[in-house]
């Protein structure tokens, strides 16, 4: 076990949302200075570089409820193989999107790797469609169903095992837009939503503890899944699917915070940081400083 490890992967994917730009996320982030905020931690950081997206033949939709599925397919059964080989390693794989599709790949590869990883999703979506509830044919907003095996069999498939997720320690934080169909889905589920209704009333902090013991629960550590839109756009512009009344700065570094308190963080996903949509890199920023809190970095 290599203990305080990092791998930074790159995954430029944008095929899986609407708005192209996503792709550019990896060198945002890196550009905002990540590696040596984490060095700075003292942890050992290994940046394995960007994953190689395929380019799609043309851009005419074969299927308009899954859009771009074959490359999206491809991307994720790479990605699956590396993230399974962090784990089984004893590193901690960090994985720089890219839009949400990558944690498809995320997800089958923790699974992979034999390892029980309870999931923490902050999202202001729900990321819970299938190729039957879609809207938008945008397979971003499908990975959670996905990885609890619902939807097209070319998706839950990649890993070989069906099912990747454990529904009863599995837990959205931040929801505020879901599409009714999907909503619905989620409800039949055993996964916990903590919309942002939730946080008015308990506050962000007994929401985390909440999630973290639901996440911990006879489980071997805690897959973060942080999606930079589940930020108020006034502090996060930079992102592909913006939706106002967000958390706050200051509430999303408490999670992160209390999250590396919990000493559980065995993975984390930091995904739709879109530069085209930013101002100087401000949203990049956010996400090295969120990433920071979560391995390690303290105020004081
Ligand atoms: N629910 C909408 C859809 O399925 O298209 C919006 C999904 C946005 C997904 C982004 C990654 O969070
Ligand atoms: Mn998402
Ligand atoms: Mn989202
Ligand atoms: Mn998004």
């Amino acid at each position: 076990m290599q203990k305080n490890v990092i791998r930074i992967i790159g995954v430029p994917i944008d095929l899986g949302a609407d708005r192209r730009g996503v792709d550019m996320g990896p060198s945002a982030i890196r550009y905002a200075g990540l590696n040596v905020r984490l060095k700075r931690l003292g942890w050992k950081v290994e940046d394995s570089g960007n994953l190689e997206v395929p380019v799609p033949e043309s851009r005419e939709i074969r299927d308009k409820r899954l859009k771009y599925l074959d490359e999206i397919v491809t991307i994720n059964e790479r990605l699956h193989i590396v993230v399974s080989e962090a784990i089984k390693e004893g590193v901690i794989p960090l994985i720089l999107g890219g839009d949400h599709s990558l944690a498809i790949g995320t997800l089958s590869g923790l699974a992979l790797s034999g390892k029980t990883l309870g999931v923490i999703w902050f999202d202001t979506h729900g990321d819970y469609n299938s190729l039957d509830t879609t809207e938008s044919g945008n397979i971003h907003g499908m990975p959670l169903a996905v990885a609890n095996g619902i939807g097209a069999s070319e998706l839950t498939s990649i890993g070989g095992m069906k099912k990747k997720l454990q529904e009863e320690n599995t837990v959205i934080i931040g929801a505020r837009e879901m599409d009714p169909q999907e909503k619905e889905m989620l409800r039949q589920s055993k996964i916990t939503v903590f919309t942002m209704r939730d946080i008015d009333q308990k506050g962000m902090m007994e929401v985390v503890k909440e999630g973290i013991e639901i996440a911990s629960r006879g489980t071997d550590g805690i897959h973060v899944s942080f999606d930079l839109d589940v930020i108020d756009p006034e502090e996060a512009p930079g992102v592909g699917t913006p939706v106002p009344g967000g958390i706050t700065y200051r509430e999303a570094h408490l999670a992160m915070e209390l999250l590396a308190d919990s000493g559980r963080i065995a993975s984390m996903d930091v995904v739709e940081v879109n530069p085209i949509l930013d101002n100087h890199n401000k949203t990049a920023k956010l996400a090295v400083g969120l990433i920071s809190s979560a391995f390690g970095e303290r105020i004081f």
